[in-house]
């Protein structure tokens, strides 16, 4: 919590402060993609878009069932790791894209059964100035040729 704290002082933005009126976010394309039937995690993409003319920051992803996190898949020296962020910036006038091989909402533990092809799933994106935008998720195999996770090694 701390981290988050500071990280929204340096932008300069209020903490906590409900601006909602001043945000236009548009979330869109929110959809799953599980590698396998019996993947213990999943990775959830979508676009967000900012259509006015101040940032805001996501800073949490809730589900009733899940504890998502914010993920970023990062490349060095030829080795694919994740990186756990505690918020995201979508600039004023701008579009964040969660896309495999970058940004991504991670849920891990899955148990046999859940989050199958077909489902919805539910969350709350939590934004600095917007407060909580309901998502659903469309839950979709893994499309062919995409990075499936499991095999990243997780820092941080
Ligand atoms: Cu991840």
């Amino acid at each position: 919590m701390f981290r988050i704290a500071a990280f929204l002082l340096l932008l300069g933005a209020p903490v906590f402060a409900s601006d909602a009126s001043l945000v236009d976010l548009k979330i869109s394309n929110p959809v799953i993609y599980k590698a396998f039937d019996k993947a213990r995690s999943a990775a959830g993409y979508m676009m967000i878009g900012n259509a006015s003319d101040v940032s805001d920051v996501l800073i949490d992803v809730q589900t009733n069932k899940f504890r998502p996190m914010i993920h970023e898949s990062q490349e060095s020296d030829g080795i694919a790791r994740m990186v756990h962020l505690d918020a995201v910036e979508i600039p004023a006038g701008g579009t964040v894209h969660f896309a495999p091989g970058g940004l991504h909402i991670m849920i891990m533990g899955l148990q046999p059964g859940e989050l199958q092809a077909g489902e919805t799933l539910d969350a709350v994106l939590v934004f600095d100035r917007a407060g909580e935008v309901p998502v659903t998720f469309t839950v979709e195999a893994m499309p062919m040729g995409e990075n499936d996770h499991s095999d990243h090694e997780m820092t941080n």
